[in-house]
């Protein structure tokens, strides 16, 4: 396993360079492929976020908005209308909140509430995100997508997945950084998914450790994903020990924080990996 430099957020530090961490997902979406509609009540979102970080997750992602394939967008106040009421009910939960957006609105909105962190699929698009991150001192995940959700699996085609991915997450990381953005503070995530095919996606995790060469801890979201679908012919609810798999082979190579909705199992699995390789 090979680790990377912790991650600081506002008032937070995810300890990377000392073991593998765990962002749980919680999502108060009413269409989210996995979970949407479960957790839009701000006191059943306070529940289960607290589940997770009994569980033993590192960091809390809150997502207002789905970005399955072909989903429609909402407005930044639907969004921020989803979103704060569960900041709020969260107030005094231990680990660091992230939030999945990415509308610089939102992001300010959330960050003004005390969030730590913003999970941005996007990697900057919206001009003004850089300069909020910034001014807040808040962690960054850069994630690569090709394409919008609504259309990014219609047929996606790379010429060198890897290479476009690197290209792509070294222009972000670049614009984060002359922002003022402190480089201890960026993740980067190449974006299983969001405008890949089974193939891509396999090729990526397959060539994950290509990432090390950015400096920056690698995030990676295979949690329920449809790739695993199509290889084990199984619903999202049956999806967990792909997950895990998925996960652990992203672990071993290189990356630094897990993107799952299952948190305990996956903290399992991960802690048998750390016994073995420190044995
Ligand atoms: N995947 C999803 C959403 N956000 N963010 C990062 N950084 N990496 C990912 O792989 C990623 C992400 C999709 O999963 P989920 O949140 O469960 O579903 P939905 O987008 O439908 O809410």
């Amino acid at each position: 396993m090979s680790l990377q430099n912790d991650l600081h957020l506002k008032g937070a530090v995810l300890p990377v360079s000392k073991r593998v961490c765990v962002m749980g997902v919680l999502n108060v979406t009413p269409d989210s492929f996995s979970d949407g509609g479960r957790y839009r009540d701000p006191a059943e979102a306070r529940d289960r976020a607290f589940r997770m970080a009994a569980e033993g997750a590192d960091v809390i992602d809150i997502g207002g908005e789905s970005s399955r394939p072909g989903a429609a967008g909402i407005s930044a106040e639907e969004e921020i209308s989803r979103v704060l009421p569960v900041i709020k009910a969260l107030k005094d939960i231990k680990v660091p909140l992230s939030i999945d957006t990415y509308k610089s609105d939102v992001a300010e909105r959330a960050l003004d509430e005390g969030a730590a962190m913003i999970n941005d699929i996007t990697a900057l698009g919206d001009g003004s995100m850089a300069g909020i991150i910034a001014r807040h001192q808040a962690g960054i995940v850069l994630m690569h997508m090709k394409g919008e959700p609504a259309h990014m699996q219609d047929r996606p085609e790379y010429d060198d997945v890897m290479e476009e991915i690197k290209g792509y997450l070294a222009s972000a990381v670049k614009v984060a950084e002359s922002a003022g953005i402190d480089p201890k503070s960026i993740a980067v995530d190449p974006g299983i998914g969001f405008g890949k095919t089974l193939r891509h996606n396999l090729f990526i995790l397959k060539h994950l450790d290509e990432l090390k060469v950015l400096g920056k801890a690698i995030l990676i979201g295979v949690s329920r994903k449809s790739f695993i679908g199509e290889i084990t012919g199984k619903g999202e609810g049956e999806r967990l020990p792909g997950t895990i798999a998925a996960s652990l082979f992203a672990i071993m190579k290189g990356a630094g924080i897990l993107r799952v909705h299952d948190v305990g199992a996956v903290r399992d699995a991960v802690t048998i990996i750390r016994a073995i390789t420190e044995s």
